[in-house]
């Protein structure tokens, strides 16, 4: 069990392929053929075309806001490719690698950070939860959905992310503490990317890991490190197989970095060191994929470049039909927020009507 050789009093990070691409344990290499290792880097490749692109586009003041999964790629895809189908995701709201993995579409999410209320409606056959802003809010949730595969007698298991800040809250000890006690088949998943907007992970908790929140609850943890794809794909592996022998919970520390800023409303040179980011590029979790199968001869330069191009056209291809027929309209914050508007929406939302009646 890699949650007995890695858990949180063991105090080791769990780690297969080093900063260069190279395989640090052989024997640890989760069975999987050259070409689902391609797959799941090209689904890297791809977070980080439609990141790029959605920046450019922010800042020429055509895409609302957006928050950048730049330098998270491995923690992403890595544990949604453990994912079987019928399992379920449960977002916060910065794992663009694993909806798209998970097979949700580009145009959906933008056209989320458009700020159009479709684009948290997805397919039927997309067993994944709306984006979740409130932070860790979406815990609660997950347990309740993964309680409710129990109670249905399915083998479901249910997914859920939070931020290294997202650990801080309530409702992140409340869902661990419920899912341990329930026996919930759920993974959490926390993406400690060093930083909450301007609080840096010293100043989050005193705890030496976030994993070791795990030991309170009383169910298995491990530390990752979350630049590793195959790591990743490993411990999530074991936590959801876990989970689905009816074994409980499992929470996973995926230790990253967002390279980039929390959101595009902020500036990260006012609260860290350029030199820190520099250490942390060294350790991109795409730089050290690619060089991996380069090594292997499945992949090269050329190819990388060509799908590069093709991955960055196509998300400013679905971007123009967002911002074609997206458009955002406010009666959509009214109608979309419960399935029936409550009273006290519905006197606004009349406030509203007769506005937009009187401006006519
Ligand atoms: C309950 C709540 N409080 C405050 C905020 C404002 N807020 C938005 S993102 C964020 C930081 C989240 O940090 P973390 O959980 O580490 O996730 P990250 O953004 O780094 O992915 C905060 C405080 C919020 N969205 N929800």
């Amino acid at each position: 069990m890699l949650t007995e050789q890695y858990g949180p009093l063991q105090k080791k990070m769990f780690q297969i392929m080093d900063e260069t691409g190279a395989i640090l344990s052989p024997d640890l290499v989760p069975d999987r053929s050259e070409e689902e290792w391609l797959q799941s880097y090209k689904l890297m490749l791809k977070t980080r075309s439609a990141d790029n692109k959605a920046l450019q586009l922010q800042r020429q003041g055509r895409m609302l806001t957006y928050a950048p999964n730049t330098g998270q790629e491995a923690a992403q895809v890595g544990s949604a490719a453990a994912m079987e189908k019928g399992d379920w995701l449960v977002p916060a709201f910065r794992e663009l690698g694993a909806w798209l993995s998970r097979g949700v579409d580009l145009e959906r999410v933008y056209l989320y950070w458009y700020g159009n209320e479709l684009g948290s409606q997805f397919p039927e056959d997309v067993r994944m939860l709306p984006i979740s802003v409130p932070i860790a809010s979406q815990l609660q949730h997950a347990v309740g959905v993964a309680m409710a595969s129990n109670i249905k007698g399915e083998s479901d298991v249910t997914v859920a992310y939070v931020g290294d800040g997202g650990t801080s809250i309530g409702d992140f000890s409340e869902a661990l503490n419920f899912a341990g006690v329930f026996n919930a088949p759920v993974v959490f998943i926390i993406q400690n990317n060093q930083y909450a907007i301007s609080v840096s992970r010293q100043k989050q908790t005193k705890a030496e890991t976030l994993v070791q929140k795990a030991v309170a609850a009383g169910i298995p943890g491990i530390l990752v490190d979350g630049n590793d794809l195959m790591a990743m794909y490993a411990a999530t592996k074991e936590a959801i197989e876990r989970a689905r022998r009816g074994e409980g919970p499992t929470l996973i520390e995926a230790y990253t970095y967002r390279l980039g800023a929390h959101t595009t409303s902020d500036d990260p040179t006012k609260y860290r060191e350029d030199e820190e980011v520099e250490t942390w590029r060294d350790k991109d979790p795409v730089k050290r994929m690619k060089a991996y199968l380069i090594g292997k001869g499945v992949w090269s330069e050329e190819e990388d470049a060509k799908l590069i191009e093709e991955y960055d056209e196509e998300a400013l291809e679905v971007f123009r039909k967002v911002e074609a027929s997206g458009e955002t309209k406010l009666e959509d914050i009214f109608k979309y927020h419960f399935r029936e508007m409550p009273p006290h929406l519905q006197e606004q939302y009349e406030e509203y009507v007769q506005y937009l009646e009187e401006v006519e």
